[in-house]
């Protein structure tokens, strides 16, 4: 299945970035712990090459505890700061003041031996859209000061917010890119929702998943529906039949009484956002 989304407002936003990057010290990019490489925007790899570089792994609390450790090893060996964080409980947090502070203090100590004074320290927040920035920030401060939401999109400009004397922090609107090298990367954003639903075929979408949980959580969808399933799916027309089995069990019908397949796409979805299905995660280092 092909996705891309690259809208008007996110080729804007990158401009913004990158007019910004500038004035900043420290780039603090969130990743979604579910998905950490498709979630990575290479984008922002280009363009914070040579600052001082944090990579939290997002919303952990919905990834497979099994691979989130490796995936923050992973991380840590190409040298970055790593942090896994619940924004939403503030899980973590703490962790991650001690490093931003600590990136931050270099920063300051250069500037006084160049005699720069009282010039605070600059992190830009940035990441896919809907993968958290703006409740991060939120959590950070320990205020309410940035807008957020359960969709993709819902920072439009840029917002610089003040954590303390000395460091200030900018929100970002989230963006993707232009091409996806691989399609799956796609899918990946799309199944977390970091990509519009009105752009895809979510029933297309929820067979991709089906093939995924098939071939990697192969309980998963059993013990949920309490349905017994067929294994070893090959390919979408037979991830199809699991997801009638779904609407049936579901009562996904249409007038006819035919399963409704969108419906129950829908809602495996749904589960699958939610963790209704656990806590999974959708790649793997390798
Ligand atoms: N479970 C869980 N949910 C989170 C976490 N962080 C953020 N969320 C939820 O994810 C959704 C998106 O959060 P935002 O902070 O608006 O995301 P954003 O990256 O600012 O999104 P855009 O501004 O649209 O790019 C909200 O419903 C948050 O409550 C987390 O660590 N765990
Ligand atoms: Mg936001």
């Amino acid at each position: 299945m092909q996705i891309q989304w690259y809208p008007g407002h996110m080729a804007k936003a990158k401009r913004m970035m990158q007019e910004n990057i500038k004035l900043i010290d420290v780039v603090i990019e969130l990743v979604d712990a579910r998905i950490p490489l498709s979630s990575k925007n290479p984008d922002i790899e280009a363009m914070a090459g040579n600052k001082s570089r944090v990579i939290l792994l997002n919303k952990y609390d919905m990834a497979d505890p099994r691979h989130t450790s490796s995936w923050k090893e992973y991380f840590e060996n190409k040298g970055y700061f790593v942090a896994l964080v619940n924004s939403k409980s503030g899980n973590g947090i703490k962790q991650v003041k001690d490093i931003v502070n600590k990136a931050c203090e270099e920063k300051i100590a250069r500037n006084r031996r160049k005699g720069i004074m009282n010039r605070p320290v600059r992190a830009m927040v940035v990441g896919i859209p809907n993968v958290g920035k703006s409740t991060f920030i939120n959590s950070l401060v320990g205020r309410a000061s940035a807008k957020t939401g359960n969709k993709p999109g819902v920072t439009k400009g840029k917002q610089w917010i003040r954590l303390n004397k000395n460091i200030e922090l900018l929100d970002t609107p989230g963006i993707t890119w232009p091409k996806f090298e691989d399609q799956n990367i796609g899918i990946r954003l799309a199944l977390i929702g970091s990509i519009n639903d009105n752009i895809i075929n979510t029933t297309d979408l929820s067979l991709e998943l089906i093939l995924f949980l098939d071939k990697h959580y192969p309980e998963v969808i059993e013990n949920r529906y309490e349905i017994e399933t067929p294994k070893g799916l090959e390919d979408l027309k037979s991830a199809a039949k699991v997801l009638e089995l779904i609407a049936i069990k579901r009562g996904c019908l249409q007038k006819g009484g035919e399963p409704d397949l969108d419906r129950a796409a829908n809602l495996l979805l749904e589960d699958f956002r939610s963790t209704r299905l656990g806590n999974i995660t959708l790649e793997f280092p390798e």
